[in-house]
């Protein structure tokens, strides 16, 4: 997968790509994150990038001519078919749209600066538009790193332990059961025997129900969103509804 990021502030996202399991993605050429920055499409002498917006009002907004020839600087290089800009007002990211978005073979991110870019951008180039979240960012750079790395997690060889995937909180529209390690007892506190034991079948049982227990007591609209696979998955741990008896009560 290519991911060319067009940002004002390279400097912000540079060290994250080469740190921890991004890191290993990037070196090992599993992903190419390049970053270009569209002032260097700027042709005026002062290489401006933001101008005041028509009408009036507070701030500054992105130009069209630098954002443009970067973008098309890229399509010539790589005929993309996706043009993502980051923006509070675009879709909301979540682990559906992350698989959705790991199968594009590149994708140009565009982190957005000041109160926004000119809307003739998103009307003539931007394919997709995403947000991370319902709150503001001074820019796009945090949300474009937050893509590339829960991207990045679901190509194939990225995560050494593809089991430690399929354990993540939303993976499977769940969250993660709680994990420990040693000490098994710790200022009293024991790790669950069923985890000491060995009895794998046990084991999975106990996490699976863990599992749902978590998601119903923090984030009980996720269970809401369980597909008919997933819904068939829970009837096989041996229960009706998949939720503990116990944690039925209304
Ligand atoms: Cl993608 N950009 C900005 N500036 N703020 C955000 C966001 C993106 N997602 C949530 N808030």
């Amino acid at each position: 997968m290519r991911i060319d990021v067009l940002t004002l502030f390279p400097e912000l996202i540079e060290p994250a790509l080469h740190a921890g399991v991004l890191g290993r993605a990037v070196n090992n050429g599993l992903m190419s994150v390049s970053l270009v920055n569209p002032r260097d499409f700027a042709t005026d002498r002062h290489r401006t990038v933001d101008d005041a917006p028509y009408g009036g009002g507070a701030g500054m907004v992105m130009k069209c001519e630098p954002l443009c020839a970067a973008v098309e600087s890229l399509i010539e290089k790589n005929s993309l078919r996706h043009v993502v800009l980051l923006t509070p007002r675009g879709r909301r990211l979540d682990q559906a749209l992350v698989r959705e978005m790991a199968v594009w073979q590149d994708m140009v991110l565009i982190c957005a600066r000041y109160e926004g870019v000119d809307e003739r951008v998103s009307e003539m180039l931007v394919s997709d538009e995403i947000s991370i979240g319902d709150y503001v960012l001074s820019g796009g750079e945090t949300a474009a790193l937050v893509v590339v790395e829960a991207v990045s997690r679901m190509l194939p060889g990225v995560v050494g332990n593809w089991e430690s995937v399929e354990t993540d909180s939303f993976y499977d529209g769940l969250l993660g059961p709680p994990q420990y390690t040693r000490p098994p007892v710790f200022r009293g506190a024991a790790v669950p025997e069923v985890l000491l034991n060995g009895d794998h079948a046990a084991i999975a049982r106990f996490r699976r129900r863990e599992a749902l227990r978590v998601t119903r007591t923090r984030r009980p609209d996720l269970l809401a969103n369980l597909d008919e696979e997933m819904l068939k998955r829970l009837a096989d741990t041996g229960r009706k509804t998949g939720i503990p008896e116990e944690e039925n009560e209304p």
